[in-house]
């Protein structure tokens, strides 16, 4: 049977509609609106900034509210029945003006401009690559799916050994993870609401980004680009283990990708040499 396009347009809503119906009603009000966990030693950077902005927005806010109504009372038909029409162009006007203006840009703009380029120097480019702690894991956005691929025990890309998940990344708790990620298909963008970290996924281009955690338990990962017709059920689930079950996850995982990867299935073989590109 042929299904028209206004149909399965409808379809698609109602199974939208459905999932966040579902996940609002496991939650409470206080918790349906917060930001999600954050399990990173590097979310609580985006959170201030995301928190002064809105804070200081709020307060520029309210003092036009403030002037918008207080003036409005002031100068009311009854408080002063004889109007006064000014252009505002005297020198007290202009830099009563000049002031504000000055102090919005100065208290936004400069601050968030100077305070994320420093978190993103000190930070989040500040890749642990050369840190032989670090986790390294190549993703393959596609639609609508992410791919995971672990070296193995040999440490090198794109070997029998490698171990590919498929919308599961599993990490061990309190190390340092490293993302390599490109894209099969059309852009998407890899994000980590519980580490309020994301980056976009190009193909033909490489983007890197790098997270921790400190808490184990199974989180969201969800695309952040409009990808298509199934972009809403791009999802995938953040893994996160303690450092034994870890090791019992690789070991395993491991003895399965060598007893069942297909080395001369070029469509498996999608990963790269580390850094390579
Ligand atoms: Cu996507």
């Amino acid at each position: 049977m042929d299904i028209s396009f206004s149909e399965r347009l409808i379809g698609m809503i109602a199974t939208g509609t459905e999932l966040i119906v579902k996940a609002e009603e496991s939650m409470g009000f206080w918790q349906r609106i917060s930001p999600p966990e954050d399990i990173s030693s590097t979310g609580h950077l985006i959170e201030w900034l995301f928190f002064y902005t809105t804070y200081v927005n709020i307060f520029w806010f309210a003092l036009v509210c403030f002037g918008i109504f207080g003036f409005s009372f002031l100068y009311s038909k009854k408080r002063h029945a004889k109007p006064l029409y000014t252009h505002g162009n005297e020198k007290k006007h202009l830099l009563l003006t000049a002031a504000i203006g000055l102090g919005v840009f100065l208290s936004v703009d400069m601050v968030i401009t100077k305070v994320s380029t420093r978190d993103l120097k000190e930070v989040f480019w500040n890749f642990p690559e050369n840190d032989p702690d670090t986790i390294k894991v190549q993703v393959l956005a596609q639609q609508w799916a992410w791919n995971f691929r672990h070296a193995g025990k040999d440490g090198e890309f794109n070997t029998a050994d490698d171990v590919v998940e498929l919308n599961n990344l599993v990490v061990p708790v309190g190390k340092k993870v490293m993302i390599q990620m490109t894209s099969k298909d059309v852009i998407h963008a890899f994000y980590l609401p519980n580490a309020r970290i994301k980056a976009d996924a190009i193909p033909g281009r490489f983007a890197k980004l790098w997270f921790d955690t400190n808490k184990t338990g199974k989180f969201e990962i969800a695309c952040a680009e409009m990808c298509g017709n199934h972009h809403y059920l791009m999802k995938a689930q953040l893994t996160v283990l303690s450092a034994e079950d870890y090791e019992r996850w690789t070991n395993e995982s491991q003895e399965r990708a060598i007893a069942t990867n297909d080395t001369e299935n070029m469509d498996l073989r999608w990963g790269w040499q580390w850094g390579s590109k």
